[in-house]
């Protein structure tokens, strides 16, 4: 033994036969392990056949004694500066600013420890449907993990519903909450989504009125405790699609004579459907059976998932689970609501403003989700960069690769600012504190956010994959369901289409109000880091972006409605990366930045921010593009 580990010493040593096989000096890669060759250790059958064989390596009886170190999830909370600067900045110099970060501090030790493995667990054991029992009735039973039930109980006690409901943080509570969501999300198994969902029942509860038949609902969607937490469906989706919900819905709701409703339709695509209740829309019957078409008709309707006697849901049956690409840890499924009882919530006809309150949060949530995949992975990457050896160094000494990696976190930055100060506005319009700037602003920001944060989750964790190798296209290193996970961030809950075209909406509907705002905003931003002159190149760049805006704006108010639509999407962005490009200065200029805070600025601000406006200068937007974007399509 001994002497077969001194002939691979001088093999690695002298390494001409390392250059033989790799083409370049290797690290020691093919030696066996030290502990194997210990003096006086008894030689094991595998030894004698090693021996046997020559001490080759690679021989049957070894295959080498290199295995790549993986990476390591450390606490998320201690491995984010910017977040804990973020905190430090914007939270008040009290006591219960310290308990928050406490508690953090806490949690993320927790998720790296314990809820991370959760996670894992629901992604290896899917949820999975019993449609009948032993003896042939029909229970139509969602199987879920031990790990999501779990994951359920531990989300009421961490209250990452409550938090947002808890008076005593004051306008800080959502902060806070989507904090530790963040730090939850890429460990949670996608019980981010049902969290979701539930914290905007919860708000659509609040804009209504929080009394019967809701009341209860209310206390049990915002509860601690884990015995009395429900969550909430959020169901939306029939066949005919998702986004068009004024034309797509066909679910009547036939009006009782205590006042309530039976639901009849069929739900396409229900998120999370082992939640305990659900919002939905649907249309009232008048006497004679009609319904109003279109948006108009259309009402929301408070609903309760539960059992008959029997054992069968009632009013509802799960035609099936959905195979997705990805959130495959929780069950996603087609409903026929087949008189399923339910209250009224709004007026006749106000369903989809009202439910309006509830895609607020949700796209909160999503983004809040989009930024720590971001983060999550990039927390990965760094951590094997400083394992995984090539060509004579390890990654992190290779400049191209923390070039990328460097990219990777500007954008991650980017992202967690926009998402934070989205949950900043909203924080202070529940308490009362907004400006009607502020309002303005997260009506704006909230699709803006969503979208965009959501297309740079897929490209930053696909990015991140890659910088893992061939291992992060391997599906036991949990690498690529992050990838799976974030491809839907950009779909569900409005696409980067529909949400482009709210965006615009909103502007037409507030006379150009929310864009006012935006352009003030940005600009007292920009105001408060005039004396930094380590930030003038950036500043000058988000200032001659705003400029060109403001000129976009102006110009397309007067263009036509198709002008406007083919210019939505690139407008969304622009508003976008001026926005993310303010508050990475801004936040450069805190009197505690660092130079990173300060170099992450400046990178930023070296894209095309105003990229709307260079499109136009180029005709993008002009009439003849659509004919032409068609015969292209379609040559
Ligand atoms: O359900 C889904 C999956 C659930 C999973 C959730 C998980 C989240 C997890 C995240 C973390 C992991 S996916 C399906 C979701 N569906 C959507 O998001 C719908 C997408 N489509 C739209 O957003 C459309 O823009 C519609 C449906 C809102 C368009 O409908 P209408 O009828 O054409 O809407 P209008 O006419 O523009 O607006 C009707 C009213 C207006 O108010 P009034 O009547 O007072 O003027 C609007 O101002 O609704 C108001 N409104 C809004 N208010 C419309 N959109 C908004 C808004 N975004 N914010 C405030």
């Amino acid at each position: 033994m001994a002497v077969s580990s001194a002939i691979l010493s001088r093999r690695v040593a002298g390494s001409s036969c390392c250059r033989l096989w790799c083409g370049v000096p290797r690290p020691l890669i093919h030696i066996r392990s030290a502990s194997a060759a210990e003096p006086g250790a008894r030689k094991s059958d595998e030894d004698h056949q090693w021996e046997a064989a020559g001490g080759m390596p690679f021989s049957r009886a070894r295959v080498g004694s290199f295995f790549q170190d993986q990476p390591v999830l450390k606490n998320p909370f201690l491995e984010d500066a910017l977040l804990r600067g973020y905190l430090k900045r914007h939270l008040p110099q009290e006591s219960s600013s310290q308990a928050i970060l406490s508690d953090l501090n806490a949690f993320g030790k927790r998720v790296a420890k314990e809820i991370d493995i959760l996670g894992r667990e629901c992604e290896l054991n899917p949820p999975r449907l019993v449609h009948f029992d032993p003896w042939g009735r029909r229970v139509d039973h969602i199987v879920t993990s031990a790990a999501w039930k779990r994951l359920k109980d531990l989300s009421a006690q961490e209250g990452l519903v409550a938090i947002g409901y808890d008076k005593s943080f004051r306008e800080w509570s959502r902060v806070y909450q989507m904090s530790k969501l963040y730090i939850f999300s890429p460990s949670s198994g996608l019980y981010t989504c049902p969290l979701a969902m539930t914290d905007g029942a919860a708000k659509v509860i609040q804009s209504v009125g929080v009394s019967p038949p809701v009341e209860e609902a209310f206390s049990r969607l915002t509860s601690r405790q884990p015995e009395r937490f429900w969550t909430s469906g959020q169901w939306m989706t029939e066949r005919q699609g998702g986004s068009d919900v004024g034309t797509g819905t066909e679910t009547v709701a036939v009006p009782q004579t205590d006042g309530s409703y039976r639901l009849h339709g069929f739900k396409w695509f229900t998120s999370a459907t082992d939640a305990d209740m659900t919002l939905t829309l649907a249309r009232v019957q008048d006497r004679s059976g009609a319904t109003t078409m279109g948006s108009r008709g259309l009402s929301l309707f408070y609903a309760e998932v539960s059992r008959g006697e029997d054992g069968r849901l009632r009013g509802i049956e799960v035609q099936r689970l959905k195979d997705k690409l990805g959130t495959r840890q929780m069950p996603t499924a087609e409903l026929l609501l087949d008189g399923l009882p339910a209250y009224r919530l709004s007026e006749e006809g106000r369903g989809v403003a009202s439910i309006a309150n509830m895609l607020t949060i949700t796209r909160i949530h999503n983004s809040v989700s989009a930024a720590a995949a971001m983060r999550r992975v990039l927390q990965l990457a760094r951590d094997y960069a400083t394992r995984r050896t090539a060509f004579g160094k390890l990654l992190k000494d290779h400049p191209l690769h923390m070039q990328t990696l460097a990219r990777m976190e500007v954008e991650t930055r980017a992202a967690f600012l926009l998402v934070m100060e989205v949950c900043r506005l909203l924080g202070r319009e529940e308490s009362g504190l907004a400006t009607q700037l502020d309002v303005h602003l997260l009506r704006l920001l909230t699709p803006v956010v969503k979208l965009y944060t959501g297309k740079q989750a897929v490209a930053v964790v696909s990015e991140g994959l890659e910088s893992f190798g061939g291992q992060g296209y391997i599906e036991d290193t949990g690498l690529p369901g992050i990838l799976r996970d974030a491809q839907v961030l950009s779909i569900w809950e409005g696409t980067t289409n529909v949400l482009s075209l709210d965006v615009l909406r909103c502007a037409a509907r507030s006379s150009g109000m929310v864009l006012h705002a935006y352009f003030e905003h940005v600009k007292s931003l920009l105001t408060g880091a005039s004396g930094v002159s380590s930030l003038a190149p950036a500043v000058k760049a988000v200032a001659g972006a705003l400029s060109e805006l403001e000129q976009f704006v102006q110009i397309a108010a007067s263009r036509s409605p198709s002008y406007l639509e083919l210019a939505a999407r690139d407008l969304a962005y622009s508003l976008a990366r001026i926005y993310a490009g303010a508050l990475l200065i801004d936040h450069a200029s805190w009197k505690e930045a660092t130079p990173q805070d300060t170099y992450a600025a400046l990178r930023w601000c070296e894209q095309d921010l105003c990229l709307v406006a260079s499109k136009q200068m180029r005709g993008c937007y002009d009439s003849s593009t659509s004919s032409q974007d068609d015969s292209l399509v379609y040559s």
